[in-house]
């Protein structure tokens, strides 16, 4: 059964008809996005063992789900830019040449949805209307895709109304098969606007609107169009007085990106607020104010779930206090959820993310480290109302951070542009669950892209250089980590809603009204530049060791930097490489 198309695009039927004739699918479901079909798939997912619906009266609206244990996270491993030639994918992605690749996965493919139904789903990545938008046509296997396509993107008919007859939409594949971490692909065809994945059913691998699209795909096509797709959260600050400046910052996976953007300020800040515009993406251009204007393409949140409790993030706990599904969190007995580092004592007795009995004496974790939820953005008690702004919003700062045990201060600012790019560019951070392999080891993770630019890093880098001629009014360009450690490994500054202190530094140096000192890496705010008021046990010593810099970490740090230049050496700007010389001789 094909089922009745929902649309009259002849582009977009020819595609489904193509894919299906290879899937072989039993049926086709043609979603339309309406809340009456959300109600129909969510009874088809419990009734399927694909959602359990949790305690209705702790939890409205909220399902549960597991992922097999062999594919919690994303596979950088078997993630494939299949550019025609080698060197436009560049040396930091793994490569195929697209027929290949393309012969080999629909070869995967081929009745590899025999006895299931196939959905397409229609999906807009902006808000509607916005010249910034993009469509994508994502057919899956999966009803758990589906669902969180729903929350994640503009889903349903709106996407076919922004496409008309056009034909350039996002073409997406996605096939289960048997989940096999050997038999997984996460390929992207950025010339031909496709993305195949197979083997996968989580997060990042399979919802192909988000890291596929709009980040792979769509850093590619940012780079022809003139734009810039980048992997940052995008936040309103307004203060006392209504002043609203907005920032966009760019941490790697799992390194707070969700908490910032919906970060509370202390008491001390009580009449400063902070408004939610995206937590993951932002697409960036400039305006015709000669301004960067930047929309979150999203529409829902995918969130980390440990650590997340109403001390550090009360408006994420808000977020997901309905509508919204687990993923690979504990199962308490009355059909809650449960995660390390949630609010209160563990529950005395639940059912681990592996489906396995879990107390609190078992060695294990109750939830993945990677666990996560997903919760339409429209749920957040402090969204921004321009993130449905077809124009988006001007970027006064762009903030680059990682999570860095040592070396790297609280905060510092850049002096100009290019040295901004030359300091995203050599961004590190140690390796989180958020994807398989290496974890706590500090990698380079350039603008915390390195997973998810679809082309050479080297002409990103250049791209980045070029963006700079076609702003009258460049952001300014900040790096932070929050992440710093003691002797003790305990981390030296108290994060979450503290940062408001860091960012109101930030956003006064924007408006030109806070003071800095000039340092080998760039301006960093002297000891009476961060208000520590109300700040308790966090002494002005505190405050100059995490400032503090290093010489003998930064000699470290310069060679750790080395690796990433020798291995991008053959494309890497000139610029970058002066940048560098620069640093080494203010050292
Ligand atoms: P992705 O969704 O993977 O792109 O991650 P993200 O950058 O949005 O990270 P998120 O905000 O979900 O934070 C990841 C983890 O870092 C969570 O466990 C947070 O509790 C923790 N975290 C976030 N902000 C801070 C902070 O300021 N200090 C400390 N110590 N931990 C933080
Ligand atoms: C990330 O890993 O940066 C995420 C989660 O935001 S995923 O959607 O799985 O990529
Ligand atoms: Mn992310």
């Amino acid at each position: 059964m094909r089922g009745v198309p929902k649309t009259t695009n002849s582009a977009v039927r020819a595609w489904v008809e193509e894919m299906a004739a290879l899937c072989q699918p039993d049926r086709v479901h043609w979603c339309d996005g309406s809340a009456a079909e959300k109600e129909a798939l969510t009874v088809d997912a419990v009734a399927a063992g694909v959602l359990v619906k949790l305690n209705q009266e702790k939890l409205p609206g909220c399902y549960y789900h597991r992922s097999k244990p062999n594919d919690v996270a994303r596979v950088e491993h078997c993630t494939y830019i299949c550019t025609e030639t080698e060197a436009e994918a560049g040396p930091t992605n793994n490569w195929a040449p697209p027929r290949e690749m393309k012969e080999k996965l629909f070869g995967m493919a081929r009745g590899g949805m025999k006895g299931r139904t196939m959905y397409v789903i229609p999906y807009l990545m902006g808000p509607p209307g916005s010249s910034f938008a993009k469509v994508g046509v994502e057919l899956t296997d999966s009803l758990y895709v589906v669902l969180n396509m729903r929350m994640m993107t503009r889903m349903g008919l709106v996407a076919y109304e922004q496409l008309g007859d056009r034909t350039d939409f996002n073409r997406g594949l996605h096939c289960m098969l048997d989940v096999d971490p050997d038999r997984r692909y996460i390929a992207h065809f950025p010339r031909q606007n496709l993305i195949l994945s197979v083997g996968s059913a989580y997060g990042g691998n399979v919802l192909l609107g988000k890291k596929c699209l709009a980040l792979r795909i769509g850093s590619y096509l940012g780079r022809t169009e003139g734009w810039m797709a980048e992997h940052m959260l995008i936040l309103g600050v307004e203060s006392p007085s209504g002043e609203r400046t907005y920032v966009a910052a760019a941490f790697p996976s799992a390194c707070g990106k969700t908490n910032f953007a919906m970060l509370v300020p202390p008491a001390r800040f009580k009449d400063w607020k902070i408004w939610t515009v995206g937590d993951d993406i932002a697409w960036m251009r400039p305006g015709s104010d000669g301004r960067l204007y930047a929309i979150n393409p999203e529409a829902g949140y995918f969130g980390v779930a440990p650590g997340t409790n109403s001390q550090t993030n009360p408006n994420a706990m808000r977020t997901i206090a309905q509508n919204t599904i687990y993923t690979n969190v504990a199962l308490t007995p009355d059909l809650d959820v449960w995660w390390e580092g949630k609010d209160g004592e563990p529950p005395r007795e639940a059912i681990d993310w592996q489906g396995r009995p879990w107390t609190p004496a078992s060695k294990e974790k109750a939830a993945h480290p990677n666990s996560r939820f997903t919760a339409p953005m429209t749920n957040n008690p402090v969204l921004a109302p321009e993130a449905s702004d077809p124009e988006g919003v001007p970027i006064s700062a762009i903030i680059f951070g990682g999570r860095r045990a040592s070396t790297l201060p609280l905060v510092f600012q850049t002096f100009d542009w290019v040295h901004g790019v030359f300091v995203g560019a050599t961004v590190g951070s140690e390796m989180t669950a958020a994807a398989v392999g290496g974890l706590g080891q500090v990698r380079r993770d350039p603008m915390a892209m390195l997973p998810f630019c679809g082309y050479n890093m080297g002409d990103y880098f250049r791209h980045w250089l070029q963006m700079r001629k076609r702003l009258k009014y460049p952001p300014r360009i900040f790096h932070v980590n929050w992440f710093r450690k003691d002797g003790d490994h305990h981390f030296l500054w108290p994060g979450f809603g503290e940062n408001m202190r860091v960012l109101k530094w930030i956003v006064d140096r924007c408006h030109g009204r806070a003071n800095a000192i000039e340092t080998p890496l760039g301006w960093v705010p002297g000891p009476q530049d961060i208000d520590l008021e109300g700040l308790e046990d966090f002494t002005a010593e505190k405050l100059q060791k995490v400032l503090n810099i290093d010489i003998e970490e930064w000699r470290r740090e310069l060679l750790m930097q080395e690796e990433l230049f020798l291995e991008l050496y053959a494309f890497l700007p000139k610029e970058l490489i002066f940048q560098r010389e620069l640093l080494i001789a203010r050292l």
